[in-house]
């Protein structure tokens, strides 16, 4: 198991490496270019410079999250097939910089929904939070709503550009269903699967956050049978998952512990993001500090699910709160995940010593 955080990039980032450094036991950050377009090549030398800027700090860069997969490809446009091409380039380009693990989504239009990102919890601390009446409401008014709330941060997936046609967006996908968007994930991963396998770089899909249908768009990584699809759609060990358990969680029918522990024993969990959820009412949550007693979730089972079924790949918090004062990107204050880490790797210490 190699613990890592988040860390966007020199220009978008106002944690210095070195504070990451300073979290005992950190290892790693989990970086991306936000500079390449979705669907061009990411250039050698680039990729090279990040992960040089990583490895100066003494910290590694073996996972990116994430290499964003071109709206062509879920549609399954003709056009896909150069950013297919693309991204196998891609591939190849980070596995000579020492990239092991590469995290990726699936969701059509939105990379992922929350209705509030300053939500206020009794402490006085702030986090994010999804709640049902925040998308009854008209398609812009809530894609203007999370750009005008991200604190002046570029969200990843919520490209201004892109979502400011939203409408027109939509309507490309108005053919796309279930079946469709599954045999489209089926024929990208059929195509990047085997040059993964052949640089040594695994795939890791994130579920779909949140795990069910918003606005109408298909959706197809939102519980265990999803991800079973995903595993036997190619059969390689290249062809993973990246195990969000907040996301997860975030549809209370999901046995968040029954996926951990069935996938880290079929070997397809190559990264794991834990973080912790209260559930509000129905599906409405917000994200709560990790641990157990601030969420629905009980991490020791979650960490005990991992490393009983011999889970050895990355992992971070994932969200944090701002607490102490700190303002900055929503879900990123370092404060908060800092403290997640230290929780994380108490738990996986505690149960590695039975
Ligand atoms: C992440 C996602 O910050 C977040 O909300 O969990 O954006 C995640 O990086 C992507 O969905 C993975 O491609
Ligand atoms: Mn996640």
């Amino acid at each position: 198991m190699q613990m890592t955080m988040r860390w966007f990039g020199p220009e978008q980032d106002k944690i210095p490496l070195e504070y990451f450094r300073q979290v005992p036991g950190v290892e790693g950050v989990v970086g991306a270019l936000y500079d390449v377009a979705v669907g061009e090549v990411w250039p050698e030398e680039k990729i090279a410079a990040l992960v040089g800027q990583a490895q100066a700090a003494g910290l590694t860069m073996e996972v990116i999250e994430s290499v964003n997969i071109h709206d062509d490809i879920k549609i399954g446009l003709p056009s896909r097939d150069r950013y297919i091409a693309n991204y196998q380039q891609t591939i190849r380009h980070l596995a000579k910089a020492g990239v092991k693990v590469i995290c990726y989504n699936f969701m059509p239009v939105f990379d992922w929904m929350k209705t509030d990102m300053n939500y206020v919890l009794p402490d006085g601390s702030l986090t994010m939070a999804f709640e049902k009446k925040g998308i009854d409401k008209s398609l812009e008014e809530v894609v203007k709503e999370v750009l005008e709330n991200s604190n002046g941060f570029a969200l990843p997936g919520w490209e201004p550009e892109r979502l400011g046609k939203v409408q027109e967006l939509f309507a490309q996908y108005k053919d796309v269903d279930d079946v469709k968007l599954r045999e489209n994930l089926a024929y990208f991963l059929k195509a990047v699967i085997p040059v993964c396998e052949e640089v040594g770089v695994k795939m890791a899909i994130h579920p779909d956050d949140p795990p069910y249908s918003i606005f109408g768009l298909p959706r197809v990584v939102k519980n265990r049978d999803d991800l079973d699809w995903i595993c036997n759609a190619v059969d390689s060990e290249a062809n993973g998952i990246t195990l969000c358990t907040g996301s997860i969680a975030e549809d209370p029918a999901n046995d968040v512990y029954g996926i951990l522990a069935e996938f880290s024993r079929r070997k397809r969990i190559h990264f794991a993001h834990v973080r912790n959820i209260k559930i509000i009412q129905d599906k409405d949550f917000y994200e709560s500090a990790h641990p157990t007693q601030y969420g629905s979730l009980n991490m020791l089972k979650v960490i005990q699910s991992l490393h009983d079924n011999g889970f050895d790949g990355y992992i971070r918090p994932d969200h944090g709160r701002f607490i102490w004062g700190e303002t900055g990107r929503p879900g990123y204050g370092l404060y908060d995940r800092a403290l997640g880490v230290t929780y994380l790797l108490g738990l996986w210490e505690a149960v590695s010593s039975k």
